[in-house]
């Protein structure tokens, strides 16, 4: 088969808690383009991890009393079970702690200190340990970061820089020749205007810290954690495997956004290695305006969620009702209405309605309606568009109008009372032809319903049998 290889990867996340649902959201729209792409017939590595080598691992596993290494490994384990439940389509798991990625991140480090980009030097300045990010005076908002609204702390320290500043030209000539390279293009605007604006060296290295990867040959240093945790996209597929196929897609909050369209590629036009196809950043999840956090407090369990309203629920209120590259307000009655309204009477009213009209019939193949194919067709170019565009609330906005075509079609011709037994059971085959077509587009967005409605669907000779599909999404008050 001629299929081609397509590589995409979320941000490694921090252990110090358990996930939330802006986590959640991330790895969501990251699964949702994975499963887009296999099903247009790419073969789709999927990476996702954690990132442990950080001060916060440290400081989380002594609260809750535990060695370190059985935190990791316990928390890890946390994160990929809750994948796994979430119906997480990855294709391999990635921990900082690992051999593979050690060495990895040890190769990298030789290569820039090859190049001359690392140096050693004097680092003064204040460090959100939130962020694991050193700040500007002027990102701070009342002495705080505006984010974990704690006050960063000072730091003077000698460090090993990063020759960042080099890199200028190079990074706006290389934005320049690629026009799409971050996503949405408001947030391109931001890190050229950023860029432009002047680049410094950046420290990459910390002192005293007993937990994370050494420097080579300098055992009183460890590798700052952006140093060492961007790298993991290439370690979980080698050297060699990036040269030949770096990551198509990172998708990531705009939190990290810097990090992933900025350092990241200089350090890997320092390392010679080829540059990611595209940095896509989605906005932050609100709740009554303030980002949800696991420091604010705020923080809305997405496995709580996927309990109660089921998995596909979750991504389907995620991917319709944020647009993404935008913020977006979670609340527990916008999740309930888009329920009630769109899956709840929507698809799920659909699908329970059709197919009880053809489970009662001997459906031969007939051939579609031309309105039908029509429409079908409008909605694939849509679909096809707006997944390019990351305009995901406008992919699935089209398929409920589909779905709401193939419901005024029931109630205009009144498909239930059709006598003549030729015009009834084509009316039926157009229907059960629109939601089998639903059923398919709606993989990569809701795999479960996808395979339930598919499921219900079956094939002998060009006779077509439909069992009936039973409260989908049954309502909740
Ligand atoms: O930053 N809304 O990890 P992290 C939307 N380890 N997305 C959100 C969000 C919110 N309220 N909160 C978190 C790190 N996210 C580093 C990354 S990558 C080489 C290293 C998502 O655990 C969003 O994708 O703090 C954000 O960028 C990411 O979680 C940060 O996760």
């Amino acid at each position: 088969m001629d299929y081609e290889k397509f590589y995409i990867t979320t941000p490694i996340y921090y252990i110090n808690d358990k996930l939330h649902i802006g986590h959640a959201y991330t790895t969501i729209i990251a699964d949702t383009i994975a499963r887009w792409r296999r099903f247009r017939g790419d073969d789709v590595l999927f990476l996702t991890g954690t990132d442990e080598n950080s001060q916060k691992t440290v400081e989380a596993a002594k609260k809750s009393g535990e060695e370190i290494i059985s935190y990791t490994d316990r928390l890890a384990g946390a994160w990929e079970t809750a994948w796994e439940k979430l119906r997480i389509s990855n294709t391999d798991f990635i921990r900082t702690t690992e051999e593979r990625h050690i060495t990895t991140v040890n190769d990298f480090w030789e290569r820039l200190r090859a190049a001359d980009d690392i140096y050693l030097g004097k680092y003064e300045g204040l460090y959100c340990k939130g962020c694991e990010a050193f700040k500007k005076e002027d990102e701070l908002v009342d002495e705080c970061c505006p984010d974990h609204k704690t006050v960063p702390e000072f730091i003077s320290e000698e460090n090993y820089f990063f020759r960042l500043s080099r890199y200028q030209k190079q990074l706006l000539d290389f934005y320049e020749a690629h026009g799409d390279f971050v996503a949405p293009a408001h947030r391109f605007q931001e890190v050229k205007s950023f860029v432009e604006g002047g680049l410094e060296d950046i420290s990459f290295s910390r002192e005293k810290q007993d937990w994370g990867i050494p420097v080579p040959n300098d055992p009183r240093q460890v590798i700052y954690v952006w140093a060492d945790a961007l790298v993991n996209y290439v370690s979980s597929i080698g050297i060699e495997g990036w040269e030949e196929h770096p990551a198509d897609i990172h998708a990531v909050g705009k939190d990290i956004l810097r990090f992933h369209a900025v350092i990241w590629p200089a350090m890997l036009m320092s390392a010679g290695l080829p540059l990611p196809g595209q940095v896509i950043a989605n906005g932050y999840l609100t709740v009554g305006g303030v980002k949800i956090s696991k420091s604010l407090g705020n923080a809305v369990d997405p496995m709580d969620l996927a309990e109660r309203y089921g998995v596909d629920a979750l991504r389907y209120f995620l991917l319709r009702e944020v647009p993404y590259g935008h913020d977006g307000d979670y609340s527990e009655e916008k999740m309930k209405e888009r329920y009630n309204a769109d899956l709840a009477n929507g698809l799920g009213n659909f699908a329970a309605r059709v197919s009880t009209l053809a489970e009662k019939e001997e459906l031969k193949a007939l051939s579609l309606d031309i309105e039908f194919e029509n429409q079908i067709n409008v909605t694939n170019g849509v679909v096809v568009k707006k997944m390019e565009e990351l305009k995901f609330n406008d992919a699935l906005a089209a398929i409920w109008e589909l779905l709401s075509f193939g419901d005024r079609y029931v109630n205009e011709k009144k498909v239930w009372a059709i006598v003549d037994n030729d015009n009834r059971r084509q009316a039926i085959f157009n229907l059960v032809m629109l939601l089998e077509k639903v059923a398919i587009i709606l993989k990569p967005f809701l795999p479960e319903t996808s395979e339930k409605i598919s499921n219900a669907f079956q094939r002998e000779g060009d006779v077509i049998y439909v069992k009936k599909i039973d409260a989908l999404f049954p309502r909740i008050k």
